[in-house]
């Protein structure tokens, strides 16, 4: 990874799964010229999705949003890229689709924040310990593909 090329972490919450919208997200993330370093299904337990959103712990909407992430599978992939953090954050738009731009994938697929779709992490450092809980390290891929040179200079 060169210096400054970033890892997140998406997650495409349930109702993603749900409403069959996984290959639309993918696509726009996908689209932007982002590479797909690891991706997975996977239905969370209580305790890893207590993890996952601890920092909300304390908030009175935390039950309910770990109780709807551990409501059926959802999707969970690793983005690399320069700036992959905050080009993931933007893609994503505002956390309530209320307040989402258009062209954004909460701004054009969703209307309420308890049903927003994606998680992206919001910084580098809570990247690499949001990577850790989904995937073991053998699961991060690298490779390099042949239109590199086409997204990035
Ligand atoms: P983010 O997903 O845009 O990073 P955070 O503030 O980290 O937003 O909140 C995590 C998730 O918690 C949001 O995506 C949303 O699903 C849920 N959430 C945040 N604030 C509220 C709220 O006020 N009511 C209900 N759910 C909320
Ligand atoms: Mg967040």
């Amino acid at each position: 990874m060169s210096e400054d090329t970033q890892q997140t972490l998406v997650l495409i919450k349930p109702d993603g799964v749900q409403r069959g919208l996984v290959g639309e997200i993918i696509s726009r993330i996908e689209a932007r010229g982002l590479r797909i370093a690891a991706m997975k299904m996977t239905h969370l337990d209580m305790e890893t999705a207590s993890n996952h959103y601890g920092v909300h712990r304390e908030r009175p909407f935390f039950k309910g949003l770990v109780d709807f992430i551990i409501s059926s599978p959802l999707v969970a992939i690793v983005l690399e890229g320069p700036n992959a953090v905050d080009l993931v954050r933007r893609t994503m738009g505002a956390t309530n689709p209320v307040e989402a731009q258009p062209g954004t994938i909460r701004g054009d697929l969703a209307i309420e924040i308890g049903r927003n779709l994606i998680h992206g992490s919001d910084s580098t450092e809570t990247a690499a310990s949001e990577i850790q809980l989904f995937f073991d390290a053998a699961e991060i891929t690298t490779y390099e593909r042949d239109v590199q040179p086409w997204i990035t200079e």
